[in-house]
Protein backbone atom coordinates (compact mmCIF):
# COMPACT_ATOMS: atom_id res chain seq x y z
CA UNK A 1 0.00 0.00 0.00
CA UNK A 2 1.64 3.98 -0.54
CA UNK A 3 2.32 5.62 1.88
CA UNK A 4 0.03 8.55 2.69
CA UNK A 5 0.67 11.79 4.19
CA UNK A 6 -1.58 14.36 5.35
CA UNK A 7 -0.60 18.02 4.68
CA UNK A 8 -2.01 20.88 6.52
CA UNK A 9 -0.98 24.27 4.70
CA UNK A 10 -1.29 26.81 2.73
CA UNK A 11 -1.85 27.65 -1.02
CA UNK A 12 0.95 29.14 -3.37
CA UNK A 13 -1.22 30.11 -6.76
CA UNK A 14 2.39 29.98 -8.37
CA UNK A 15 3.16 26.36 -7.10
CA UNK A 16 6.84 27.12 -6.34
CA UNK A 17 5.86 26.49 -2.10
CA UNK A 18 2.56 25.49 -0.05
CA UNK A 19 0.64 23.03 -0.33
CA UNK A 20 1.37 22.64 -4.60
CA UNK A 21 4.70 21.99 -3.86
CA UNK A 22 3.76 19.29 -1.17
CA UNK A 23 1.91 17.59 -3.24
CA UNK A 24 4.63 17.29 -5.86
CA UNK A 25 7.31 16.34 -3.29
CA UNK A 26 4.85 13.40 -2.49
CA UNK A 27 4.40 12.25 -5.86
CA UNK A 28 8.09 12.31 -6.47
CA UNK A 29 8.73 10.81 -3.22
CA UNK A 30 6.09 7.95 -4.33
CA UNK A 31 3.54 8.57 -1.23
CA UNK A 32 -0.11 9.91 -1.17
CA UNK A 33 -0.35 13.29 -0.33
CA UNK A 34 -4.43 14.56 1.18
CA UNK A 35 -4.72 18.64 1.68
CA UNK A 36 -6.64 20.31 4.26
CA UNK A 37 -5.61 24.18 3.20
CA UNK A 38 -5.27 26.69 6.00
CA UNK A 39 -5.09 29.47 3.86
CA UNK A 40 -4.87 30.99 -0.09
CA UNK A 41 -2.62 33.30 -0.95
CA UNK A 42 -2.41 35.31 -4.18
CA UNK A 43 1.38 34.92 -5.42
CA UNK A 44 3.63 34.87 -8.43
CA UNK A 45 7.26 33.88 -8.05
CA UNK A 46 8.09 37.56 -6.64
CA UNK A 47 5.67 38.15 -3.80
CA UNK A 48 2.59 37.17 -1.55
CA UNK A 49 -0.07 40.12 -2.67
CA UNK A 50 -2.64 38.47 -0.10
CA UNK A 51 -3.79 36.08 1.90
CA UNK A 52 -7.34 34.47 2.34
CA UNK A 53 -7.96 32.49 5.16
CA UNK A 54 -10.50 29.11 5.66
CA UNK A 55 -12.54 29.87 7.89
CA UNK A 56 -11.96 27.91 11.35
CA UNK A 57 -15.26 25.33 10.51
CA UNK A 58 -14.17 24.55 6.97
CA UNK A 59 -10.68 24.05 7.76
CA UNK A 60 -12.18 21.60 10.71
CA UNK A 61 -14.67 20.51 8.18
CA UNK A 62 -11.43 19.51 5.88
CA UNK A 63 -9.86 17.81 8.65
CA UNK A 64 -12.37 15.83 9.89
CA UNK A 65 -13.28 14.56 6.96
CA UNK A 66 -9.91 13.48 5.83
CA UNK A 67 -9.40 11.97 9.14
CA UNK A 68 -12.78 9.77 8.94
CA UNK A 69 -11.83 8.14 5.76
CA UNK A 70 -7.86 8.23 5.49
CA UNK A 71 -5.19 6.59 7.55
CA UNK A 72 -2.39 8.46 7.35
CA UNK A 73 1.06 7.61 7.98
CA UNK A 74 2.77 11.33 8.40
CA UNK A 75 0.78 14.54 8.88
CA UNK A 76 2.95 17.50 7.02
CA UNK A 77 2.01 20.96 8.54
CA UNK A 78 2.68 24.14 7.02
CA UNK A 79 1.76 27.46 6.89
CA UNK A 80 -0.94 27.92 9.48
CA UNK A 81 -1.15 32.47 9.68
CA UNK A 82 -2.90 32.96 12.69
CA UNK A 83 -3.34 32.00 16.26
CA UNK A 84 -7.26 30.68 15.05
CA UNK A 85 -5.63 28.36 12.75
CA UNK A 86 -3.18 27.25 15.14
CA UNK A 87 -5.96 26.70 17.54
CA UNK A 88 -7.78 24.54 15.58
CA UNK A 89 -5.34 22.61 14.04
CA UNK A 90 -3.66 21.81 17.45
CA UNK A 91 -6.89 20.88 18.55
CA UNK A 92 -7.73 18.77 15.73
CA UNK A 93 -4.54 16.58 15.90
CA UNK A 94 -4.76 16.16 19.57
CA UNK A 95 -7.77 14.02 19.51
CA UNK A 96 -7.22 12.36 16.06
CA UNK A 97 -3.68 11.96 15.67
CA UNK A 98 -1.64 10.92 18.93
CA UNK A 99 0.00 8.40 17.35
CA UNK A 100 0.32 9.75 13.51
CA UNK A 101 4.27 11.31 13.58
CA UNK A 102 4.03 15.05 12.90
CA UNK A 103 6.12 17.35 10.62
CA UNK A 104 5.92 20.88 11.74
CA UNK A 105 7.49 23.28 9.51
CA UNK A 106 7.53 26.57 11.22
CA UNK A 107 6.83 28.59 8.07
CA UNK A 108 6.90 32.13 9.41
CA UNK A 109 8.16 34.52 6.32
CA UNK A 110 8.28 33.23 3.12
CA UNK A 111 11.60 33.95 0.72
CA UNK A 112 10.28 37.35 -0.86
CA UNK A 113 10.20 38.78 2.96
CA UNK A 114 5.96 38.79 3.29
CA UNK A 115 4.72 37.59 6.68
CA UNK A 116 3.32 34.18 6.88
CA UNK A 117 2.24 33.88 10.33
CA UNK A 118 0.90 36.80 12.80
CA UNK A 119 3.82 37.80 15.06
CA UNK A 120 1.15 37.32 18.00
CA UNK A 121 0.75 33.35 17.17
CA UNK A 122 3.97 32.40 17.91
CA UNK A 123 3.31 31.63 21.73
CA UNK A 124 0.28 29.38 20.78
CA UNK A 125 2.45 28.14 18.16
CA UNK A 126 5.05 26.50 20.70
CA UNK A 127 2.78 25.85 23.47
CA UNK A 128 0.04 24.43 21.35
CA UNK A 129 1.63 22.76 18.21
CA UNK A 130 5.16 22.36 19.23
CA UNK A 131 4.41 19.69 21.94
CA UNK A 132 2.47 17.82 19.24
CA UNK A 133 5.39 17.08 16.91
CA UNK A 134 7.59 14.52 16.02
CA UNK A 135 9.93 17.10 13.97
CA UNK A 136 9.74 20.58 13.92
CA UNK A 137 12.19 22.30 11.35
CA UNK A 138 12.45 25.90 11.34
CA UNK A 139 15.52 27.99 9.60
CA UNK A 140 17.84 30.26 11.18
CA UNK A 141 15.61 33.20 11.36
CA UNK A 142 12.56 31.27 12.71
CA UNK A 143 14.84 29.13 14.98
CA UNK A 144 15.94 32.83 16.60
CA UNK A 145 12.72 33.75 17.54
CA UNK A 146 11.66 30.84 18.49
CA UNK A 147 14.89 29.98 20.88
CA UNK A 148 14.72 33.84 21.39
CA UNK A 149 18.50 34.06 20.38
CA UNK A 150 20.78 35.11 17.86
CA UNK A 151 22.45 32.42 15.58
CA UNK A 152 25.72 32.89 14.53
CA UNK A 153 26.98 29.77 14.25
CA UNK A 154 26.87 26.02 14.85
CA UNK A 155 27.35 26.37 18.61
CA UNK A 156 24.66 28.61 18.31
CA UNK A 157 22.79 26.74 16.27
CA UNK A 158 22.84 23.74 18.91
CA UNK A 159 21.87 25.96 21.33
CA UNK A 160 18.92 27.11 19.94
CA UNK A 161 18.38 23.32 18.74
CA UNK A 162 17.97 22.08 22.49
CA UNK A 163 15.60 25.10 23.52
CA UNK A 164 13.46 24.49 20.93
CA UNK A 165 12.63 20.95 21.82
CA UNK A 166 12.39 21.73 25.39
CA UNK A 167 9.15 22.65 24.16
CA UNK A 168 8.27 18.98 23.42
CA UNK A 169 9.15 18.28 20.02
CA UNK A 170 10.66 15.20 19.68
CA UNK A 171 13.37 16.32 17.34
CA UNK A 172 14.63 19.52 15.96
CA UNK A 173 16.60 20.18 12.93
CA UNK A 174 17.57 23.71 12.84
CA UNK A 175 18.19 24.75 8.92
CA UNK A 176 21.50 26.48 7.89
CA UNK A 177 20.79 27.79 4.73
CA UNK A 178 21.33 31.43 5.61
CA UNK A 179 24.50 31.18 7.31
CA UNK A 180 27.38 31.67 5.61
CA UNK A 181 29.79 28.61 6.49
CA UNK A 182 33.18 28.04 5.55
CA UNK A 183 33.98 25.86 2.20
CA UNK A 184 30.74 26.63 0.28
CA UNK A 185 28.88 24.07 2.15
CA UNK A 186 25.29 24.51 4.17
CA UNK A 187 25.34 23.26 7.58
CA UNK A 188 21.97 21.71 8.82
CA UNK A 189 21.51 20.49 12.39
CA UNK A 190 19.21 17.37 13.95
CA UNK A 191 19.15 17.07 17.41
CA UNK A 192 17.40 13.57 17.67
CA UNK A 193 15.18 12.14 20.20
CA UNK A 194 17.96 10.89 22.64
CA UNK A 195 19.89 14.04 22.60
CA UNK A 196 22.43 13.47 19.59
CA UNK A 197 23.42 16.22 17.01
CA UNK A 198 23.94 15.48 13.60
CA UNK A 199 25.04 17.37 11.06
CA UNK A 200 23.46 17.20 7.46
CA UNK A 201 25.88 19.19 5.00
CA UNK A 202 25.23 19.94 1.26
CA UNK A 203 27.06 21.91 -1.38
CA UNK A 204 25.80 25.10 -1.57
CA UNK A 205 24.50 26.60 -4.87
CA UNK A 206 25.02 29.92 -5.26
CA UNK A 207 23.71 33.16 -7.06
CA UNK A 208 19.96 33.13 -6.92
CA UNK A 209 16.80 32.89 -4.30
CA UNK A 210 15.04 29.68 -4.29
CA UNK A 211 11.24 29.01 -3.80
CA UNK A 212 9.63 26.26 -1.69
CA UNK A 213 13.03 24.89 -0.24
CA UNK A 214 11.17 24.52 3.43
CA UNK A 215 7.86 23.19 2.49
CA UNK A 216 9.78 20.51 0.12
CA UNK A 217 12.21 19.79 2.99
CA UNK A 218 9.51 19.16 5.40
CA UNK A 219 6.90 17.39 2.99
CA UNK A 220 10.07 15.02 1.86
CA UNK A 221 10.54 14.65 5.56
CA UNK A 222 7.08 13.61 6.18
CA UNK A 223 7.19 11.16 3.01
CA UNK A 224 10.52 9.05 4.20
CA UNK A 225 8.56 8.92 8.22
CA UNK A 226 5.18 7.62 6.42
CA UNK A 227 8.24 4.95 4.72
CA UNK A 228 8.95 3.82 8.37
CA UNK A 229 12.65 5.41 7.63
CA UNK A 230 14.11 6.54 11.02
CA UNK A 231 14.65 10.39 11.67
CA UNK A 232 18.24 10.47 10.79
CA UNK A 233 17.91 8.60 7.12
CA UNK A 234 14.67 10.18 6.87
CA UNK A 235 16.41 13.92 7.30
CA UNK A 236 19.41 13.10 5.23
CA UNK A 237 17.39 11.84 2.17
CA UNK A 238 14.88 14.41 2.17
CA UNK A 239 17.59 17.07 2.22
CA UNK A 240 19.17 15.13 -0.54
CA UNK A 241 15.72 15.38 -2.53
CA UNK A 242 15.72 19.42 -1.57
CA UNK A 243 19.40 19.74 -3.19
CA UNK A 244 18.70 17.71 -6.56
CA UNK A 245 15.43 19.64 -7.21
CA UNK A 246 17.65 22.79 -6.68
CA UNK A 247 20.08 21.63 -9.06
CA UNK A 248 17.05 20.86 -11.64
CA UNK A 249 15.76 24.53 -10.42
CA UNK A 250 13.15 25.87 -13.19
CA UNK A 251 13.21 30.02 -14.56
CA UNK A 252 8.83 30.18 -14.23
CA UNK A 253 8.26 33.77 -13.71
CA UNK A 254 10.49 36.89 -13.04
CA UNK A 255 11.16 36.46 -9.39
CA UNK A 256 12.61 33.45 -7.77
CA UNK A 257 13.38 30.30 -9.01
CA UNK A 258 11.56 26.95 -7.90
CA UNK A 259 12.34 23.75 -7.62
CA UNK A 260 12.58 21.19 -10.43
CA UNK A 261 10.63 18.55 -8.41
O1 LIG B 1 7.87 28.90 2.04
C1 LIG B 1 6.90 29.04 2.98
C2 LIG B 1 5.53 29.09 2.41
C3 LIG B 1 4.60 28.21 2.89
N1 LIG B 1 3.32 28.19 2.47
C4 LIG B 1 2.90 29.04 1.54
C5 LIG B 1 3.77 29.95 1.00
C6 LIG B 1 5.12 29.99 1.45
C7 LIG B 1 6.06 30.94 0.89
O2 LIG B 1 5.77 31.76 0.09
O3 LIG B 1 3.33 30.79 0.09
C8 LIG B 1 1.48 28.99 1.10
Amino acid sequence: MIPKILVIAGSDPSSGAGIQADIKTAFANKTYAATAITCMTAQNTKAVFAIQNSSIDFLKQQIEVLFADISFDAIKIGMLGTTEIINCVGDLLKKNARKIPIILDSVMVATSGDILLEEKAVESFISRLAPLAYIITPNIFEAEILAKMKIKNLNDMKLAATKIKAFGAKNVLIKGGHLNFKNEKIISILLDEKNNFHEISNKKIKGENFHGTGCTLASAIACNIAKKMNIETATRKANQYVYRSIVKNLKIGKGSLVLGH
